[in-house]
């Protein structure tokens, strides 16, 4: 009997079968996929924000933008490297991009929906143009290149302009969904209008246009400044004293739900000197560090430092608090959230 099955479980895969028995009881060379609480493909994972300039500094130092299409590091989770390129989360790719004084990320759309993140703009001419919308980069900006809209990036200032790429990629690329172009012809359809459109003031002030109900299939806004963002978080803050930290959700304004339907984006203050209950949530997070330093214990007791645009990755169920130094973090995060709530997924325990 003990032959009989060890012969035929060494046939079977042979001949592209497998077996309940096998795969989802981890007895074949994976590990179990039938596990009672998540046990994720990704780990916990961090880097430090100085390093990777340095490593971006170096490439750029022998690519330029326009040879390279986009000049950037890519994070990639350990576990993952050998399943797919640059993966930083099971679903989401991260990374940063440089552009120096005068140059020029060439137009290009996708099917994947893209973020960036403004870490370092120390002047006021860089900019990114969404389908003919300009869009300045100030430190903590954030720019939205949703799904299949034309994107460009340019720095006409004196200093140079850093910024974290956030995309859903990784989730497009698994299930095949993945499309990309190029613009045809000498001419880039991504000129900006000569009358100005300004989507932020459009679309931004809780009002939008009444002929656009279910016509758009992304969010418009594209442009959420920090300064605005930062604001709302103080004044959260004040009202939430009891509580130890605050987040606030990027939201499209036509839905009123995340700004993509695969990413959630957050921003979180850790107030001065607090540290987090437990959290635990069906979701891939990255943590981006904005303002503050601090640090994330993990379940394991492994702790993350946290300081100026360090970056962490917290897979599904891992169990962490996040704690401050003596003054306020302020933390950008994006996940897959939508996702697991779009599949009834969702969970989460939060207990002190
Ligand atoms: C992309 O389009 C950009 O537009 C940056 O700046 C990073 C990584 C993978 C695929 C597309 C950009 C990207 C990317």
């Amino acid at each position: 009997m003990e032959q009989k099955l060890t012969d035929l479980l060494e046939e079977l895969p042979k001949n592209n079968y497998n077996t309940y028995y096998q795969s989802s009881a981890g007895r074949g060379k994976h590990k179990t996929i039938m596990s009672t609480i998540p046990s994720p493909i990704a780990e916990p994972f961090s880097w430090d924000y100085e390093r990777t300039k340095e490593f971006l500094y170096r490439l750029s130092e022998i690519l330029t933008p326009e040879e390279a299409e986009r000049l950037n590091i890519q994070f990639e989770n350990p576990s993952l490297k050998d399943i797919v390129p640059a993966a930083l989360a099971p679903t989401v790719r991260g990374g940063i991009q440089l552009l120096k004084p005068g140059q020029k990320a060439p137009t290009h759309k996708h099917s994947p929906n893209a973020f960036r993140l403004i870490l370092e703009a120390p002047a006021d001419d860089a900019y990114t143009v969404v389908n003919g919308v300009e869009l300045p980069m100030h430190t903590g900006d954030l720019v939205l290149t949703p799904n299949w809209t034309w994107h460009d990036h340019h720095n006409d200032s004196s200093g140079d302009v850093i910024w974290f790429d956030g995309l859903d990629i990784i989730f497009v690329y698994w299930i095949g969904g993945v499309f990309y172009s190029l613009p045809k012809g000498e001419k880039s359809p991504n000129t900006v209008a000569e009358d100005g459109n300004d989507n932020f003031n459009e679309y931004g002030s809780g009002l939008v246009p009444d002929t656009v109900h279910g016509e758009l299939d992304y969010d418009p806004m594209f442009y959420y400044p920090y300064e605005k963002a930062r604001q709302a978080l103080v004044s959260l803050a004040k009202t939430r004293t009891g509580e130890s930290s605050v987040t606030l959700e990027y939201t499209n304004p036509i839905t009123g739900g995340p700004v993509f339907p695969s990413m959630g984006l957050k921003l979180t203050m850790v107030r001065g000197g607090k540290t987090t209950p437990l959290i635990q949530r069906t979701e891939n997070k990255v943590v981006i560090c904005m303002e503050g330093e601090g640090e994330i214990t993990l379940s394991s007791g492994k702790k993350i430092e946290l300081k100026s645009h360090n970056v962490a990755v917290i897979p599904s169920w891992e169990q962490h608090r996040i704690s401050s130094g003596s003054s306020d973090l302020v933390l950008f995060t994006y996940s897959d959230e939508p996702i697991f709530r779009a599949m009834k997924l969702f969970r989460e325990n939060l207990s002190k």
